[in-house]
């Protein structure tokens, strides 16, 4: 167990987008989710239409959110991959009117270099690459130049395949050894450390039993030295764990933020910003007398 001087000093991270500094560490951040898909697994359909997709986003800011990650092709388990074309039509012009709307930094979640460098142009300062660099050899080359942050995710398979057999010996070690390297290929390209963030990348290509090792594992991958991202809201294995349908998943996905916060996450994506924003201050609060000896702030 890691002193908690070294605890502390770990988790404050800097973390620069185009020149932005988003502050990471001192409290958990929390990224809204804005899918302008007819398909995500919890909310496809509901914000397909640029204008209720722009409505939500700027909702999700006045609830306190933190970033807000934009994306334009579901990745839920089997789902049917998007051209180019249609992802662009998709989210450029939502992330164009975000950027003259709200304050907050956008992320663009794609995994194609011409979503992500237009997403940019249009006022976007963060790629949230689920594949980690590796389905489009052009991404790191537009995040190298742009200076933007950059989401490095673990997924075991594609999202076509990934649930089918996902299998490891160890699965915090696993994904520790893959983020370790897929950091190294991001900075041989050019791209700063300061720019990236790390993500377990939870249900994708994971049983159950992996999700919830990872969830207690999270120290191990703070380790790494850089911001961790956490993408849990109303996901599959909460489902599991509960019984409920999708919609139906807040209470269980506030227990595992919660835990998630307690655990070292700096960063968690979520649909219900307002509900988790709670959730992660009571949480940061006990992550704080524990790793960072500030009971004081609490006397
Ligand atoms: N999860 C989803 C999508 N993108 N990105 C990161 N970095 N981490 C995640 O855990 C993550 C992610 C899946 O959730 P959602 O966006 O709600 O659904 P869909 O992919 O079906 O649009």
């Amino acid at each position: 167990m890691p002193s908690a001087p070294l605890l502390r000093s770990a988790h404050r991270r800097h973390l620069v987008a185009r020149g932005r500094e988003i502050a990471c560490g001192d409290r958990p951040l929390l990224v809204g989710i804005v899918n302008v898909t007819p398909d995500s697994f919890s909310d496809g359909g509901r914000y397909f239409d640029p204008d209720r997709a722009v409505a939500r986003a700027v909702e999700l800011a006045e609830q306190g959110a933190d970033l807000l990650d934009v994306g334009g092709e579901s990745t839920r388990p089997g789902a049917v991959p998007v051209d180019e074309a249609e992802e662009l039509r998709r989210v450029i012009s939502v992330i164009k009117r975000l950027a003259e709307r709200v304050g907050i930094p956008i992320a663009v979640d794609t995994m194609k270099a011409a979503v992500a460098g237009q997403a940019l142009d249009a006022g976007a300062v963060m790629v949230n690459d689920v594949s980690a660099l590796r389905f489009d050899p052009a991404m790191a080359g537009v995040i190298a130049r742009s200076g933007a942050g950059l989401v490095l995710m673990h997924m075991q398979g594609s999202p076509q395949t990934m649930q089918q057999a996902p299998q490891y010996d160890d699965v915090v070690a696993e994904v520790e050894e893959f983020l370790r390297e897929r950091m190294q290929v991001a900075m041989n390209a050019g791209i700063a450390e300061s720019q990236i963030v790390l993500d377990p990348g939870i249900g994708f290509g994971k049983l159950l039993v992996h999700n919830l090792a990872l969830l207690n594992g999270l120290e191990a991958l703070s380790m790494l030295g850089r911001p961790l991202l956490i993408g849990l809201s109303r996901k599959g294995f909460l489902g599991q764990l509960v019984d409920r349908p999708v919609d139906a998943r807040e209470w269980g996905t506030a227990a595992a933020v919660a835990v998630a916060v307690e655990r070292g996450a700096d960063l968690v994506r979520v649909h219900d910003v307002a509900a988790m924003a709670d959730v992660v201050k009571v949480a940061a609060a006990v992550r704080r007398v524990r790793t960072g000896g500030e009971e004081e702030r609490y006397a």
